[in-house]
C-alpha cells in the first residue's frame, strides 16, 4: 500500500504531471497481453536514473511494490501489479543513443520500440535480428526483461545473443553498468546474462548495448501446405537434418490458417491441414540454392503445394498475417491460455499428436503455431470464461501439456517467461536446490522484495 505521505514524496520527485493516481488514468496499466487485471495504486513516468533511484529508496522505506513496464505486450504477466503498488512506466527512456558503424555496436534506451530501432540500423545496412511477433509494439527493454525470441531465432538466436552490456538501477537504488562496450569481455560474473530474462525482478534495465551484424542482402519467403500437422513438423526436422538453417521456419495448424485466411492474400489448397512459412536469407546465390533445396524437401515430404513469394510486398503480407495469429484466434473464443513450450525438434510430431488428442478430450479448440524451427510451439488453449466448466477444463489442459513437455525433456517457456501465469508450475521444471539458489539471488538484489513481487516464484520471498 502506498501511503499518502509516500505519494506526496513521489510527486515531489517527479512533479505532479508525471505521476498518475486517478482511477481512470490507472486502468490501462492494470492489464497486458494476458488480459489479466490487477490495479496499480499509482503510475510514475521517470525520466532519469536518479529519479528511479530515489523512487527505490522511498519504496524500501515505505515498503511498496515497484513494477517496471514497457509496452505491456508481455504474455506471462511480467508487468502486472499483482500486489498493487507503483508502475514504473519507462516510456520516457525512448532514445537511440548511438549507432556505431565502426564497431558494429549500438546503445539504446529501454523504451525504444524494437521495430523502430531495427529500421534505424537497417538504414545503415546493419541488422539487429531479434523480432518477436510484437515487434511493432514491444520495447527493447521489455525484450531484454523477457529475453524475447521471435521468428528469426532459428538462424539468428534470441535477445541475449545480441546484448553486450546494460545500465540498470538496482532495487536498492544503485545505478550499475554490466558487461562491456567491446566485442567481447569476461571480467567478473556475467551479470548481463543474469539480468536478461529476469523478468524485471532483479533490476530496472534502462540502457542496452547491443551488437549488430551486416544486413543480409537477399531474402526469400516460401510457403508449403501439407495434409496433416504431423507431416508438416516432420518436414521441419528434414529441413534441419539437411543442414539448411532458414531465417524462419514457422508452423500454423488448420485452425490458425482459418483464422488468418483472409489476411494471407491467396487461396489455401483444399485439404490443407497445416502449413510452413519458410524464409532463407544471405547472398543471391545462397538464397537461391537454399530455396531450391527447401522446395525439394517439401515436395519429397508430400506437400500439397509449394509457393514462393516473388515480391517483397507479398512476403511482408504473409509475415504480417503470421504475426497476427495470436490475436486472430480470439475469433473462436473470447479467452485463452497462451503457452510457448519447447520440445526437441525431432519430437514435434509426437507433441502435435498429443495435442490433437487433448483438444478432443477436453472439447476445446487448441490451435498450435509458432517457431517450429526451434521446437517452440505456441499452444493456445481457448475457452469462454462465461461457459460453466470451460475455465477449469482449460486449466487442467495446461497442466497436461506441461506434464507431457517435461516428460519429453522440453521446457515450459521458450520466450514468454514465467511471470504470474507459469509461477505455479515452475517446480515441474526447476529442482528445489536450483529454485532456492534463484530465490537467494533475488534476495541479494532486492532484500525487501519491493521489485516486481509475485513473479516467477510460487512462494513469497
Ligand atoms: C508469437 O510468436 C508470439 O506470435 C505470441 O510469441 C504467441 O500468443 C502467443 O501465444
Ligand atoms: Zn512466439
Amino acid at each position: 500500500m502506498i501511503v499518502e505521505r509516500a505519494l506526496k514524496e513521489l510527486s515531489s520527485i517527479l512533479g505532479p504531471e508525471r505521476l498518475f493516481t486517478r482511477h481512470e488514468d490507472l486502468i490501462p496499466f492494470g492489464t497486458d497481453a494476458t488480459k489479466l487485471r490487477f490495479m496499480p495504486e499509482a503510475v510514475a513516468f521517470p525520466g532519469t536514473h536518479e529519479e528511479i533511484s530515489r523512487i527505490f529508496h522511498l519504496a524500501n522505506q515505505e515498503r511498496f511494490p515497484v513494477i517496471p513496464r514497457g509496452a505491456g505486450s508481455g504474455k506471462s504477466g511480467g508487468a502486472l501489479p499483482v500486489e498493487g503498488g507503483l508502475i514504473l512506466a519507462m516510456d520516457r527512456f525512448n532514445r537511440i543513443l548511438e549507432i556505431d558503424q565502426r564497431n558494429l555496436i549500438a546503445r539504446v534506451e529501454c523504451g525504444v520500440i524494437t521495430a523502430r530501432f531495427q529500421e534505424e540500423v537497417e538504414k545503415m545496412d546493419l541488422f539487429y535480428p531479434p523480432d518477436p511477433a510484437s515487434i511493432h509494439i514491444s520495447t527493447i527493454g521489455g525484450n531484454v526483461a523477457e529475453c524475447a525470441g521471435g521468428l528469426r531465432a532459428v538462424k539468428y538466436g534470441v535477445t541475449r545473443d545480441y546484448v553486450l552490456g546494460l545500465t540498470a538501477v538496482l532495487p536498492t537504488g544503485e545505478i550499475i553498468k554490466t558487461g562491456v562496450e567491446t566485442a567481447k569481455g569476461v571480467v567478473g560474473y556475467d551479470l548481463t546474462r543474469l539480468l536478461i530474462g529476469s523478468e524485471g525482478t532483479l533490476a530496472v534495465v534502462t540502457e542496452i548495448i547491443v551488437r549488430l551484424i551486416p544486413k543480409p542482402a537477399h531474402r526469400r519467403t516460401m510457403m508449403a501446405f501439407f495434409e496433416t500437422a504431423s507431416a508438416t513438423v516432420e518436414t521441419v526436422s528434414e529441413i534441419i537434418r539437411s543442414k539448411i538453417v532458414p531465417t524462419a521456419l514457422e508452423f500454423m495448424d488448420r485452425t490458425c490458417i482459418d483464422c488468418v485466411r483472409e489476411e494471407l492474400g491467396f487461396s489455401v489448397p483444399r485439404g490443407t491441414g497445416a502449413l510452413l512459412l519458410i524464409e532463407v536469407d544471405g547472398d543471391k546465390g545462397l538464397t537461391r540454392k537454399e530455396a531450391k533445396r527447401v522446395e525439394e524437401i517439401c515436395t519429397r515430404q508430400g506437400a500439397l503445394q509449394f509457393r514462393s513469394a516473388s515480391r517483397l510486398k507479398d512476403s511482408e503480407k504473409l509475415w504480417e498475417a503470421r504475426r497476427n495469429v495470436s490475436q486472430s484466434v480470439y475469433k473462436l473464443k473470447p479467452d485463452k491460455m497462451s503457452e510457448d513450450i519447447v520440445v526437441p525438434r525431432s519430437r514435434m510430431a509426437e507433441f502435435i499428436g498429443f495435442l490433437e488428442t487433448l483438444a478432443k478430450q477436453h472439447d476445446l479448440p487448441m490451435p498450435a503455431y509458432g517457431h517450429a524451427g526451434d521446437g517452440n510451439i505456441h499452444v493456445n488453449i481457448l475457452f469462454d470464461e462465461k461457459i460453466r466448466g470451460e475455465f477449469e477444463k482449460a486449466q487442467a489442459a495446461v497442466k497436461e501439456v506441461f506434464t507431457k513437455v517435461i516428460e519429453m525433456r522440453g521446457t515450459l517457456s521458450g520466450e514468454h517467461g514465467v511471470g504470474v501465469t507459469k509461477a505455479p508450475f515452475i517446480e515441474m521444471e526447476i529442482s528445489r536446490p536450483v529454485l532456492e539458489l534463484m530465490m537467494r539471488l533475488k534476495k541479494a538484489f532486492d532484500p525487501n522484495g519491493i521489485l516486481n513481487p509475485g513473479k516467477i516464484f510460487p512462494y513469497k520471498i
